[in-house]
């Protein structure tokens, strides 16, 4: 193919021009999680026990589709599938805004100006916080917040217990399959299982290579609110679950039907049983009756949805499903790849987990990691699905860790960092979904706490519309988050040039900044405008008449946040050529808020006043969002705050005590903004050495989902970079943090702002082919080692290329 190049205006000399082919070409990587022995599937971790007991569950592969979830743990005599559906929730709606909160909050405001910490803080636990239960401490199974349940197991119970030989169970990523094979005397057993998202269907083949070999018995079971019945040869289990009000909530309804070649099947009220066939197609399908509507969130027609799948599946054959499965999946997972080495991949990946954390990484791990991050990205958040919570979609308790919730002070956000670059901006769409959802509530949030315009959203939501702050000022009262969560509009935008979701959405990010608008008070002192009373996440300080508190005026973070929202509103405003009288407040606005500012030991401050931590290596590092995931301080414009900045992060990492997966996982996007690439690649590691299980999931602990996905977009990070905007294009900075022992190694299919598909290829650590494509035709700068190389007029779908 004949590839064109338009026009260069300065080279920097150390590339040159290639108008041949020399694009990165995809090669094969070993993109499989392989084991030698099952995970456990009989071991003491049956749902809802504490997490401890969690060891055999964190080795089982998950698949899913979006909304269908399992966890396989390819147990030779009883395999144990653990199940889930994205939207079993207990909980129900609730009314949990503060009647009283309106009343005090000028007088919280004057009493932080006026230095009074304690009387502020004991003041905003009285009156600002939510009303009821809240999350329920993050135990609300049962109460009105709910939380995100297992559906429970299916069990297949064979008949032949003799021992085996031969074992290997394999995820593999390329075709998102699970895979068991074995041998049992003469007989070599195989399992392959998937979730369609086309087919809506969970399909597992099970098969032998000696006729009549397949005999056993399934049961589907959850550890409460289940019955199971047979019906037109299905298996059913179905419930409801708890309302958290003494009632029913959601209805569920999971369906088991096998179709055998040959030998027979029989079907009890709670048992499905095959004897002696040559192969046995198992199909699931399960749904509640969920539906993401305020204020009634049901409707869904599950019974119906769950029959007609699975009839429509019980009629293809496997290999018409599997294959529709695979291009449907394929067609987003293979858009990027990375290699980092050419060695073969010799070592199970339970075994290169536990030798990473003697300090021996393998380097087949990272692009596992990254890959994997991504593959989770695709099982868990699809078009028209709920978006990826606290554990993706896979959860095997009824009280699942902090409720499996969504937690917008950093989780849900990270879960979503490796969308877009990654090449998976369809995945990115339920987290819009979600942030539509919560207009209505939080509306009614903003003007019962606040008499506010606009709404808002505090550090937790769930799948009824939670708005209010959290049951305790010290974390309760992120006011940073409407702001936070509605920076991934613009960034879905500046990746996608999609101006039909930029028209549908402005109403919702209007309403974001109409909350903020109002919001924002005057420091009487500086003049300047701030958020508050507000936490920066999480963190305490301790305050000049000695009390430890986290309420304050104008935190660093929430003051990013919300100049991030409101440069994010000029750009989105101006794109759909809106200029009116609100968006010339919004930008004056931008103009009088408080800047972020840099103490006298030389860090960037995290409150407005110098105040002393409490815990100097705490896992937030919030007001370092300007750096990641915002871009008001970057390397390329503000370097007077890069010192800063360092010291900060710095300084952070060095106290930091013990590990948290996501924190880790932050910490290498923000040192591979800072240009830090060892000390991005130390984070990288320390996730690998301490925060990664059997099955690749990470811990916080316990087990939590941000961190593959912070990981996944913390090696995107070091690989590309595109967040500064300048002379009306993107600067695309190829390999801005590549540590020096990635001496070579390549990457496709990654993108960048302004809308383009980026290849490098490297050797010796210096780039020696790479080629961007242009889908929108925008205007780019391409950065490298510090130099710029200028492109001008490449059009829409042509591909610059140049190699060394
Ligand atoms: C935030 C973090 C915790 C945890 C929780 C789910 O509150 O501070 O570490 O990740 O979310």
């Amino acid at each position: 193919m004949k590839k064109q190049i338009r026009s260069i205006v300065s080279v920097i000399g150390l590339f040159s021009l290639c108008f041949t082919a020399c694009s990165v070409e995809h090669k094969e990587v070993p993109l499989t999680l392989w084991y030698n022995t099952p995970a456990d599937a009989t071991a003491t971790d049956t749902p809802n026990k504490g997490y401890d007991d969690d060891a055999e569950w964190l080795k089982a592969l998950p698949l899913g589709n979006g909304s269908l979830g399992a966890m396989v743990f390819g147990d030779v005599h009883k395999e144990r599938i653990q199940l889930n559906e994205e939207t079993m929730w207990s909980g129900s709606i609730q009314d949990s805004d503060n009647l009283e909160a309106a009343k005090h909050i000028e007088e919280i405001k004057q009493l932080l100006f006026d230095g009074k910490y304690k009387e502020a803080t004991d003041l905003t636990n009285r009156t600002q916080i939510c009303t009821g239960k809240g999350s329920g401490y993050g135990q609300g199974s049962n109460a009105p917040f709910g939380c995100y349940q297992t559906m429970g197991d299916l069990w297949i119970d064979f008949d032949n217990k003799s021992p085996y030989t031969d074992y290997r169970r394999e995820l593999n990523l390329d075709d998102a399959t699970a895979r068991v094979s074995y041998k049992q005397g003469d007989v070599n057993f195989k399992r392959e299982i998937f979730i369609s998202h086309p087919d809506q269907s969970m399909v597992m083949r099970i098969s032998a290579d000696k006729k009549q070999q397949l005999s056993f018995t399934c049961r589907m079971n959850r550890p409460e609110r289940y019955s199971t019945y047979t019906e037109n040869e299905q298996l059913i289990m179905a419930g409801a679950l708890s309302d958290g009000k003494g009632g029913d909530g959601l209805q569920y309804m999971t369906r088991l039907k096998a179709v055998p070649m040959n030998g027979s099947v029989t079907y009890s009220d709670s048992t499905l049983t095959v004897k002696d066939a040559d192969e046995v197609l198992l199909f699931l399908t399960a749904s509640t009756d969920y539906k993401l509507e305020y204020p009634i969130y049901k409707g869904r027609d599950f019974s119906s949805i769950t029959e007609v799948s699975l009839n429509k599946a019980i009629n293809k054959s496997y290999n018409q499903l599997y294959e529709t499965h695979v291009k449907e999946y394929t067609g987003y997972f293979q858009r990027a790849n990375l290699q980092l080495t050419n060695t073969p991949d010799t070592i199970p990946t339970d075994i290169k987990v536990m030798n990473a954390r003697k300090g021996m990484i393998d380097p087949h791990l990272y692009e596992q990691m990254f890959q994997y991050g991504r593959y989770l990205l695709i099982s868990s958040s699809r078009p028209g699905t709920m978006p990826a919570n606290l554990q993706g979609i896979w959860a095997n308790k009824l009280q699942t860790a902090w409720n499996g919730d969504y937690h917008t002070d950093v989780n849900i956000e990270m879960n979503y960092w490796p969308a877009e670059v990654t090449n998976l901006s369809e995945m990115h769409l339920p987290m819009f979904d979600l942030i539509a959802s919560l207009v209505e509530p939080g509306s009614k949030t903003a003007q019962i706490q606040y008499n506010k315009k606009g709404w808002v959203v505090h550090p937790i939501t769930n799948v009824w519309g939670y708005t209010s702050p959290g049951e305790a000022a010290s974390w309760g009262m992120h006011t940073g988050a409407p702001a936070w969560i509605c920076q991934h509009i613009g960034e879905h935008y500046r990746f996608t040039g999609d101006k039909d979701f930029l028209r549908k959405t402005y109403p919702v990010l209007k309403g974001a900044i109409e909350f903020y608008m109002d919001w924002l008070t005057e420091n009487p002192k500086t003049k300047e405008l701030v958020s508050g009373p507000a936490v920066s996440p999480e963190n305490t300080f301790v305050a000049p008449d000695g009390s430890h508190s986290q309420i304050s005026m104008g935190p660093a973070h929430d003051q990013q946040t919300i100049w991030q929202l409101f440069d994010d509103f000029a750009m989105i405003s101006s794109e759909l050529s809106i200029d009116d009288d609100f968006t010339r407040q919004v930008a004056d606005a931008k103009d009088r808020l408080a800047d972020t500012k840099i103490g006298s030991d030389g860090r960037i401050m995290e409150w407005a006043d110098e105040f002393p931590e409490v815990e100097p290596g705490h896992r937030h590092i919030s007001h370092l969002f300007a750096i990641h995931p915002g871009s008001q301080i970057n390397m390329l414009q503000t370097p007077d705050l890069i010192e800063a900045a360092n010291k900060s992060l710095d300084y952070r990492i060095q106290h930091r005590r013990g590990y948290v997966g996501w924190s880790s996982a932050w910490a290498i996007s923000q040192y591979a903004r800072l240009h830090q690439a060892e000390k991005a690649k130390e984070n990288l590691d320390d996730v690998m050495k301490k925060c990664i299980n059997p099955n690749l999931f990470t811990i916080c602990p316990p087990f939590q989902i941000d961190a593959n996905f912070g990981t996944t977009a913390g090696i995107a990070e070091m690989l590309l970079q595109s967040h500064v905007y300048d002379q009306g294009g993107y600067i695309i900075q190829l390999l801005p943090s590549l540590p020096a022992d990635w001496k070579k190694g390549e990457f496709s299919g990654l993108k960048a702002r302004g809308g383009f598909e980026v290849a490098v290829k490297w050797e010796n650590g210096q780039i020696v082919d790479a080629s961007v494509k242009s889908l929108q035709g925008n205007k780019f700068r391409i950065w490298y080692n510090g130099n710029y190389l200028q492109a001008n007029g490449l059009k829409k779908g042509e591909i610059w290329k140049w190699n060394k």
